[in-house]
């Protein structure tokens, strides 16, 4: 039998090996093994074949990086928003802003202009990529924020970029650019490079700092080889990626696009997800690897196109974001051959993302796994006592991959961070006698809506905005195919009227579709605490 993970001081500690942290940028990172595989494909669009090879994809980001200096007057630290789907430049456009010392934030394409508009003035960007298609709701966003931005258009036809905007395909492919600027880039391993956004614990989304280093941390992580040991890196042999989780969440960001990258993998970018596209890509580009969210394996468990066929060449099968139904797996496997390794991996934005993942062949799809190397958990009570084994708490993490912080957010920090140091995930854990940790419960407000981040908050706070609305409060409830999707409860200003319908359509109007309000209760006063917080564990109880 395997020893325990425990320490005597109730720590859960890792059993995969100390690594060493290189001390390096994410860009000098994943350009690292360049010279083994320039003629590899880097990216390719799953849709029309349209992509890059290694070599390809280095040259034009880094000319890309150049003008983002000289044309775009982009300057260390300065970040550069990037609005797009997974199209197979996203990867050069990412590094590119790197290569220039720019800070990458990315903002989901299907955002309205009023969510946009908040990202881009929290994050000061100085300059923002997006898509043809996307460019009125940018425009309409840099207008609600007063700002003025230049922005990039990436084109994926022939049509000429609209006029005044910079088109990244004539940045990338201008062969005459003096690279020589990009010498003056000053970028140290603890500087920030990507700032997503999380609500984490509680609130509105909040820009997350994530530095060279701790993106290079989970990266040496993930290449434990009892962790990936399905991944083929010889200079001959390229595994295939699927690149269908978006690429502006961490997920898609850190674990497809930067790590894959750095060991030479072909990433598939499926910029438009339907299960035909999906399992016409999975069969046509012969994926190995699978980085799915639990919709996924409902899918290949149980839609028509999903076949023995279809699924043939996947080895690995690896879920996250959100917890995983055992029927959904057993749906899937019964369609694939045997020894298909599919496992839970645990992470969050604000940890890089990855902070606990089960080894090979552990044959259990309900935990996800031991803290990965480096990494240290606990299991905590309200009082944040630490408890032990088989008993379920709040799980907290300390590793070299956790954030700097949250940007310009003292309070948010300190109550993110306990007084030593641990970061607290928000999340409800067990961990078995051996350290083997299941996910079970959230405590945290968050609702995840197929995997996606849906705060609360920040749909209260839409919905105070509305004439008839006096106070709000919005849970997730759950939902068999989504996971969770949001409720609201409304109490109404004194004489006003409104019906549930107009509460839906206030909010579907101003959000992206996957935070639309699914049903609507009203209330004659909404349960708080003594110190004003709507009491959500009540709102559960009795209405969920
Ligand atoms: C139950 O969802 C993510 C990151 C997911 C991820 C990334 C790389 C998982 C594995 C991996 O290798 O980030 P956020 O910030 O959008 O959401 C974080 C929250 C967690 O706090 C938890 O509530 O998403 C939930 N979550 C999970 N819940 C993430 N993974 C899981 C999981 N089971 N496996």
């Amino acid at each position: 039998a395997r020893r325990t993970m425990w320490t005597t001081d109730r720590i859960i500690t890792t059993p995969y090996e100390k690594i060493e942290i290189p001390n390096c940028t994410v860009y000098d990172y994943v350009w690292e093994n360049l010279e083994k595989w320039p003629e590899k494909t880097l990216s390719v669009c799953a849709d029309t074949g349209r992509g890059y090879t290694y070599e390809q994809a280095f040259n034009l980001s880094n000319a890309f990086a150049a003008n983002l200096r000289l044309k775009l007057n982009i300057r260390d630290g300065d970040t550069v928003s990037m609005m797009l789907p997974n199209i197979p430049d996203f990867p050069l456009i990412a590094i590119g802003i790197l290569g220039a010392g720019g800070v990458i934030s990315t903002i989901n394409p299907i955002y309205t202009a009023h969510e946009v508009q908040r990202l881009l003035v929290m994050s000061n960007s100085k300059a923002i990529v997006t898509m043809p298609d996307k460019l009125k709701t940018v425009q309409d966003a840099l207008k609600l924020a007063k700002i003025n931005i230049p922005i990039v258009i990436v084109k994926t036809n022939g049509d000429a970029a609209p006029e005044n905007t910079f088109c990244f395909n004539e940045l990338s492919e201008d062969v005459h650019v003096d690279k020589s600027c990009l010498k003056e880039v000053r970028r140290s391993p603890t500087d920030t490079c990507f700032l997503p956004y999380s609500s984490g614990t509680t609130g509105l989304p909040k820009g997350v700092e994530l530095s060279h280093r701790n993106l290079v941390a989970n990266m040496q992580q993930m290449n434990n080889p009892k962790i990936r040991n399905h991944m083929d890196t010889s200079a001959t042999h390229q595994d295939a990626v699927l690149g269908c989780l978006p690429f502006f969440h961490i997920y898609g960001a850190s674990v497809i696009m930067f790590h894959k990258i750095s060991v030479g993998a072909k990433i598939v970018a499926l910029s438009k997800f339907t299960p035909d596209s999906y399992f016409k890509s999975l069969e046509k580009y012969k994926i190995d690897i699978l980085y799915a969210a639990p919709p996924m394996i409902l899918l290949m468990g149980g839609h028509p196109a999903s076949t023995t066929e279809t699924l043939q060449h996947l080895r690995s099968v690896i879920n996250g974001a959100a917890p995983l139904s055992s029927t959904d797996v057993e749906r899937f496997l019964s369609k694939v051959k045997n020894g298909i390794d599919i496992r839970q991996a645990y992470g969050l934005t604000e940890t890089s993302p990855l902070v606990i993942m089960p080894p090979t062949g552990i044959n259990n799809y309900q935990t996800v796994g031991y803290p990965v190397s480096n990494t240290e958990a606990k299991i905590v009570d309200q009082d944040l006592k630490v408890l032990g084994p088989n008993e379920a708490g709040e799980l907290l993490l300390r590793g070299p991959q956790v954030m700097k912080g949250y940007r310009d957010n003292p309070k948010a920090n300190s109550e993110v961070f306990t007084a030593d140091g641990w970061f607290r995930t928000g999340d409800v854990a067990i961990a078995d006698d051996k350290g083997l940790i299941t996910i079970t419960d959230r405590i945290k407000e968050l609702i995840k809506v197929k995997g996606y981040q849906v705060p609360p908050a920040e749909l209260e706070a839409l919905l105070r905005e509305h004439p008839a609305v006096l106070d709000a409060a919005v849970i997730g409830i759950p939902h068999s195919s989504k996971g969770e999707v949001p409720k609201a409860f409304i109490v109404l200003k004194d004489g006003q009227k409104a019906e549930a319908k107009d509460i839906k359509d206030f909010v579907k109007e101003r959000v992206a579709p996957f935070k639309k309000i699914e049903s609507v209760e009203f209330l004659d006063s909404i349960p708080k605490s003594s110190a004003g917080k709507i009491l959500r564990k009540d709102l559960k109880a009795k209405y969920a």
